[in-house]
């Protein structure tokens, strides 16, 4: 499997491709890493340095990967948290070309925005791109519950109403929604819970909740989920397989105290994930 990731790079520590590109390669994805900025390090820190790569550069690694012939062979175009406005333009201009090249590749977009904690971390335009023009192009979309209430206009807080924000962002034209953290206020304290919604049905599994903010796990989970999807087209099995690596990665993050993740001491969670949580068909 051939994936088309444009994504952040950061020297130091984890997120975006460099977060997302190891776990990729470590379960056998051959990754073309394509970057949007060229920071130190995550913005989380406050203070970061490196540049911002222009759209018209990102257009033109592109365009040379093209230009190789190996547009036919991507299975995915995977993107994340977009750095500038012009990025957009980019990532949709390669998916249709990735499509016509080959009508079976898939669009993945983690439509990054921010968080209930947080509130939204990105620029102010860039929520607004996101749900009128980015998402109605992707065939997957990845978004915690506080981007999918965004995306859809509505306030997703139990399961019925998560559920029905994510029939409504499929209708948008996703077919796959996966809800990163869904936070039911009649959850078993200390859990949290990942929901996927597909034409199939839709799944939910309950991990106990770990108490740390973890940079970077959103793009391992984008990652993983889709590329396990993609390659058997069984949403339960990625579902568990997602969950598990990704719960074991910042369990070992948070036992290191470090505040970056433990993203390669991990590699064993992505090779062969224990399946240590039962995932539940809930429609
Ligand atoms: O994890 C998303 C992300 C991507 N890229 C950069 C970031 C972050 C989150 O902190 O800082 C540069």
């Amino acid at each position: 499997m051939k994936i088309l990731s444009i994504q952040s790079a950061v020297a130091y520590g984890h997120v975006g491709n460099s977060a997302a590109v190891f776990p990729l390669q470590r379960i056998g994805v051959e990754v073309m890493p394509v970057y949007t900025v060229n920071f130190s390090n995550h913005t989380g820190y406050g203070a970061w340095r490196g540049p911002m790569i222009s759209p018209d550069d990102v257009r033109d690694v592109i365009l040379g990967i093209e230009e190789r012939g190996v547009f036919p062979q991507i299975d995915v175009v995977l993107s994340g948290y977009q750095g500038g406005e012009g990025i957009a333009d980019v990532i949709l201009d390669t998916v249709a070309r990735v499509r016509e090249a080959n009508p079976a590749a898939v669009y993945a977009c983690d439509p990054v925005m921010g968080n209930a904690k947080s509130g939204c971390f990105v620029a102010p335009a860039i929520p607004v791109l996101l749900r009128e023009r980015v998402v109605p192009a992707a065939d997957i979309i990845t978004p915690n519950q506080f981007e999918l209430g965004f995306l859809t206009g509505t306030e997703p807080a139990d399961l019925e109403s998560t559920l029905a924000s994510a029939d409504l962002a499929r209708a948008m034209g996703p077919s796959t929604v996966l809800v990163t953290s869904v936070e039911r206020p009649d959850r078993p304290e200390g859990t949290i819970e990942m929901l996927a919604v597909t034409d199939d049905g839709a799944w939910i599994v309950q991990t106990p909740h770990i108490p740390m903010k973890a940079n970077g796990s959103g793009d391992v989970t984008a990652a993983l989920f889709t590329a396990h999807l993609r390659r058997t087209g069984d949403a339960a099995d990625a579902l568990a397989r997602t969950t598990s690596s990704v719960y074991d990665l910042l369990e070992r993050t948070h036992a290191s105290g470090e505040r970056e993740l433990q993203l390669i001491e991990s590699q064993e969670a992505y090779a062969h994930p224990r399946l240590q949580f039962e995932v539940t068909k809930v429609r």
